[in-house]
């Protein structure tokens, strides 16, 4: 039986070959350091009601998918303790926002900012993985860099990917972008999904519907939860 999701630019996935057994969703960087008080964003100064806001209609999306039996990731970005994976530019670029010099790899309210192991760091608590679940470790803005999601996706047999999380314009089209060139099929939520800018997340948005889909398609969660149902 073909299944599909309605979403902008076509119905997906392209093939309606949507099933628990070769479908995922992934939740990209949903970590205190992205939408928590006194974490990385706050920090820098951007409002964190926008970073926040897809938390209620994912609670509501990860329970309909694991309930239907889809794989259910999670991603974090972070680097080592001894930042020997934290490139010296991008340290720099992160110290040059906000008023005090401070950046990733330096301490914050919320512990050394992006560090492994910091309170910062962690998934919130709101959306925590289930046992079992795929946690998987990124030091940059993709989560194929650097790290096995490819080869535990392809052992999976996932051919679709529900991208979710934040910031829509930096990690999750970074992944949307890895992905698709990979082959995988995506399907970014636009309401499961934020930037620290508004037009930036209705323009990573219209960049997706491009050229008859140019990274693959997005939708509401509502959409995915009626498709599954
Ligand atoms: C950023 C992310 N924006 N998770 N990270 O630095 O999008």
């Amino acid at each position: 039986m073909e299944r599909f999701v309605d979403a902008h630019p076509y119905a997906w996935p392209w093939n309606g070959d949507l099933r628990p057994a070769n479908t995922a969703l992934i939740v990209i960087d949903m970590q205190t350091d992205f939408c928590g008080v006194g974490g990385y964003v706050d920090k820098m100064g951007y409002n964190i009601s926008l970073t926040r806001a897809p938390i209620e209609p994912l609670k509501v999306l990860m329970a309909a998918m694991r309930h239907a039996g889809y794989t259910v990731m999670h991603t974090r970005e972070g680097h080592r303790p001894d930042l020997s994976d934290l490139p010296a530019n991008k340290r720099w670029r992160s110290r040059q926002i906000g008023t005090d010099g401070v950046g990733i790899g330096d301490d914050g309210p919320c512990g050394r900012i992006l560090v492994r192991g910091e309170p910062g760091w962690e998934l919130i608590p709101e959306l925590a993985p289930l046992p079992g679940e795929v946690v998987i470790d990124k030091p940059g803005k993709g989560s194929f860099c650097a790290t096995d999601l490819e080869l535990i996706l392809r052992t999976r047999g996932i051919d679709n990917l529900l991208l979710a999380g934040i910031t829509t314009d930096v990690c999750v089209h970074t992944t949307m972008r890895e992905a698709n060139d990979r082959g995988f099929e995506c399907l970014l939520l636009s309401d499961c999904t934020a930037a620290t800018d508004r037009g930036n997340h209705e323009a990573a948005l219209k960049m997706i519907t491009m050229q008859g889909g140019v990274f693959g398609a997005h939708s509401t969660s509502t959409a995915v939860i009626e498709a599954i149902a």
